[in-house]
C-alpha cells in the first residue's frame, strides 16, 4: 500500500485507510493502520511478556521509570545506572530476548512502506506499557546505530497524548492524540525530533493500560 497524502474523504472509503497526517518532513501518523490486527498483536505481546516480563528500568540518574518495558528481537533497549544501550540479552533472565513475532515484523515493514520507507527490517522492538499515571518525558531516540532507518510506533489500548516537538528540546511541542491502531512512522529529517507521552486517558477499568510497540533498526 502507498500513502496518498492528498487523499479526499472519497478516497478513504475506497481504501479503508484514513489519509495520513503529516507530522513533519518524513514523519507521518497513519491513523487506524493496525486497527484490524489489534487482537493478534495483543496476543503476541502477551506471549513475549510471558518470557520477558515487563519491568521498570532505572534511569542513569537512578530514577524508576513510570513506563514498564520489555523487548523482543535480536537486541533490546536497556536502561540502568550504566546508561542507555541496546543488548542481545535480558539482564533479568540472562537469556536472549524473545524473537520478534511474525505479526510484528510484517506490520512494521508494511507501515514503513506506506510512509515511503521501503525494506524496513527492524532488529529491535521495545514494548512499553503505560498505566494511567505513567509518562514519558521529552526525549530523542538516538541510541540506534542506523539513524537512516525510520522508527515505527504502534499504539494499543488506552488513548494517549503524544508530544511532538522539534530538533531542540526547547522547541515548542504539538499535542497529538494517539488511539489504538494508530501507527506513527518517522525518519529522514525528523528522525531526531524530540517527543514524549504527556499521559494516557484514565479509565474506570482498573486493568486498562496502553501498550506501545516501537520498532527500530538498532545495530
Ligand atoms: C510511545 N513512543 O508512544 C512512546 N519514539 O509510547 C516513543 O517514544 C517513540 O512513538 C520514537 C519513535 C516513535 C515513538
Ligand atoms: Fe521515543
Amino acid at each position: 500500500m502507498t500513502l496518498d497524502l492528498f487523499a479526499t474523504a472519497h478516497d478513504d472509503t475506497d481504501t479503508g485507510q484514513a489519509p495520513a497526517d503529516v507530522l513533519g518532513p518524513g514523519a507521518f501518523l497513519l491513523r487506524g493502520f493496525a486497527r484490524s490486527r489489534l487482537s493478534v498483536l495483543q496476543g503476541d505481546i502477551d506471549a513475549v511478556v510471558a518470557l520477558a516480563p515487563l519491568r521498570h528500568w532505572l534511569t542513569p540518574g537512578g530514577k524508576r521509570m513510570s513506563v514498564a518495558m520489555t523487548n523482543c528481537g535480536d537486541v533490546g533497549w536497556i536502561s540502568d545506572r550504566a546508561g542507555y544501550r541496546y543488548g542481545s540479552h535480558d539482564p533479568l533472565s540472562k537469556q536472549r530476548w524473545p524473537s520478534m513475532p511474525a505479526s510484528f515484523t510484517a506490520l512494521a515493514r508494511e507501515a514503513a512502506e506506506a510512509a515511503g520507507y521501503r525494506g524496513f527490517a527492524p532488529d529491535a522492538c521495545l514494548i512499553n506499557r503505560y498505566s494511567p499515571d505513567a509518562r514519558l518525558t521529552l526525549h530523542q531516540d538516538r541510541d540506534e546505530r542506523d539513524l537512516d532507518a525510520p522508527i515505527v510506533s504502534v499504539s494499543l489500548g488506552l488513548p494517549a497524548t503524544f508530544l511532538w516537538g522539534g530538533l531542540h528540546r526547547s522547541d515548542r511541542t504539538r499535542r497529538v492524540r494517539l488511539e489504538p491502531g494508530d501507527v506513527v512512522v518517522w525518519g529522514g529529517p525528523s528522525r531526531l525530533v524530540y517527543h514524549g507521552i504527556a499521559g494516557v486517558e484514565g479509565s474506570f477499568d482498573a486493568q486498562a493500560v496502553r501498550y506501545n510497540l516501537t520498532f527500530r533498526r538498532a545495530r
